[in-house]
């Protein structure tokens, strides 16, 4: 098994009968996307809603009922992955592209889990390009706004020649911070830019992390 898969179906165990799930992202979220799909045929019954489009198709593949937000007031689990995790568990999220969906899901969730191999494991974020969302009009002043403000690499992230657009018609900056030194300090900051619509910093929203090994063990905080 490999190291993602194991945290990914490790945290499928904590999905139970009737809880309204949120999906998360990426090659760490598929595995435990798969591994609910295989609850749900084996009689689990769960709704769930998906954070990206790429989730939303797995779910459907696995016939797990998916739902809109207007239908629920809050989920009662959310699982997905990262990009870095600090001993604080604050995230850098969003190197998918799915940054402001999956911020929303694991806001409105009473747990939130995140998974992840141990590459992702840091002593401090920001190695890992921050993804930084920003709405598409006027968007070059906005690029203008974050370069006076922080003396940092900022690149706009491309899909070929093209500008990359989010599953929120939005555009994302990725930052070359190197060292955050206070992720909730920064994580304010950006808030705080006009034209910034979110950002991947994850501060004070993980309950639980789990990393998997590839000898199939699994670490939990
Ligand atoms: C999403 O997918 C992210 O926010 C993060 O960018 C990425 C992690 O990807 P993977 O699990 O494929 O490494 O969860």
């Amino acid at each position: 098994m490999n190291a993602k898969q194991v945290a990914g179906y490790r945290a499928a165990e904590f999905v139970k009968d009737g809880m309204t799930i949120g999906l998360g992202t990426g090659s760490t979220a598929y595995y435990a996307i798969e591994k609910i799909g295989e609850m749900v045929s084996g009689g689990l019954q769960v709704r769930a809603i998906a954070t990206s489009s790429a989730s939303e198709e797995l779910a459907k593949k696995y016939n797990i009922p998916l739902i809109s937000a207007s239908e629920v007031d809050h989920l009662d689990l959310a699982i997905d992955g990262a990009d870095e995790v600090n001993p604080q568990m604050e995230l850098i999220k969003g190197g998918g592209g799915a940054l402001l969906r999956e911020k929303l899901v694991a806001m409105h969730s009473d747990k939130f889990i995140v998974i992840a191999d141990s590459s992702k494991v840091v002593a401090s974020l920001g190695q890992f390009k921050l993804p930084i969302e920003i709405v598409p009009f006027t968007y070059e002043w906005t690029l203008k706004l974050l370069r006076n403000r922080y003396d940092v690499p900022f690149e706009m992230r491309k899909n070929g020649d093209d500008l990359y657009v989010t599953d929120n018609g939005n555009y994302i900056v990725d930052a070359a911070f190197g060292v955050i030194e206070s992720p909730a300090t920064l994580a304010e900051e950006l808030k705080a830019i006009t034209g910034v619509v979110e950002h991947g910093l994850f501060v004070g929203i993980t309950d639980t992390v789990i990393i998997g090994f590839e000898d199939g063990r699994t670490e939990i905080n």
